[in-house]
């Protein structure tokens, strides 16, 4: 099964457009998880086996693992999830891109290392540095377009011909580079009116729409500006504002409860 067929198998069979982004931090994790063994994975897991119902993807952040050598964690947690809900795809958040002998080295890192079923990619430097990642095309390529940062704007709104640089990157996303149909955009959650554009840019290309929880994102006009022809068409992801729900030895069920609450509220709009 390809990525993109499991996210589409995710959204109709649980209705959840949720993805949950484990961002975790040694710094805010639940202080008696601290002084244990493998800290992060056993954080994890209790947040993996609390919302795996809730969900249609997971997204672990590279940095938070490989900054504390902890990136051993990183796999156990992907482990962790092939082997117990293998129907949940799971995203590395890595943002990669080099010339393309490294960016094969990249795409070996994300899909036989960690094994993740999708990656999130940088195109600043250009096709031929998409090449090794496209070319797998039972995975998810997600490639940033419109990102959900305040300084998002500096560079890809800058125009050319008329248009905007993130507009060109949506074209060259449903064009040139989706010859295995296995590419996705990042657009923020925090640009609303971008979503909408890039939506009639792209017909039905899923996107993954981070910026929902801490960053302020609005989930109505996310929703309402971002699904595709059928009502689905995202993965919206939300790092700390459900994996920080609580950070009491009730933070799985605390994360549980947020979880659910971000679910239910993007599907109301839907
Ligand atoms: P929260 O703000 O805690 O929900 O985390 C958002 C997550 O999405 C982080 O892991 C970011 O690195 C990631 N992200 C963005 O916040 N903005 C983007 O434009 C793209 C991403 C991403 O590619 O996932």
């Amino acid at each position: 099964m390809t990525f993109i067929s499991a996210i589409e198998a995710r959204w109709k069979q649980k209705n959840s457009l949720l993805c949950v982004g484990l961002d975790s931090d040694l710094n805010k994790i639940p202080a008696h998880l601290r002084k244990k063994d493998t800290p992060l994975f056993k954080f994890n897991k209790a947040i993996i086996d609390s919302t795996a119902d809730l969900v249609c993807a997971f997204k672990p952040q590279i940095a938070y693992y490989s900054a504390s050598g902890s990136e051993g964690e990183l796999e156990m947690t992907i482990e962790h999830i092939h082997e117990n809900y293998p129907e949940i795809p799971v995203i590395l958040d890595a943002k990669r891109g080099d010339i393309g002998a490294t960016a094969e080295m990249y795409a070996r890192e994300a899909f036989e290392r960690y094994k993740a079923d999708a990656v999130t990619v940088n195109p600043y430097m250009g096709s031929d540095t998409l090449e090794p990642f496209l070319e797998r095309r039972e995975k998810g390529i997600i490639v940033l377009c419109r990102t959900s940062n305040p300084g998002a704007k500096d560079i890809q709104d800058l125009s050319m011909n008329g248009k905007r640089l993130y507009q060109i990157i949506a074209s060259m996303a449903v064009g040139k580079w989706n010859f295995n149909n296995n590419v996705l955009l990042v657009v923020g959650a925090t640009y609303p009116k971008e979503l909408k554009e890039i939506r009639s840019i792209v017909g039905d290309m899923p996107f993954l729409v981070p910026g929902i929880g801490a960053q302020g994102g609005d989930v109505q006009k996310t929703v309402t500006n971002g699904k595709d022809s059928k009502g689905t068409g995202m993965i919206i992801n939300s790092s700390r504002g459900i994996i920080y729900a609580s950070n009491g030895s009730d933070f799985a069920e605390a994360a549980r409860s947020a979880a659910k609450r971000l679910r239910d509220e993007i599907n109301q709009h839907r």
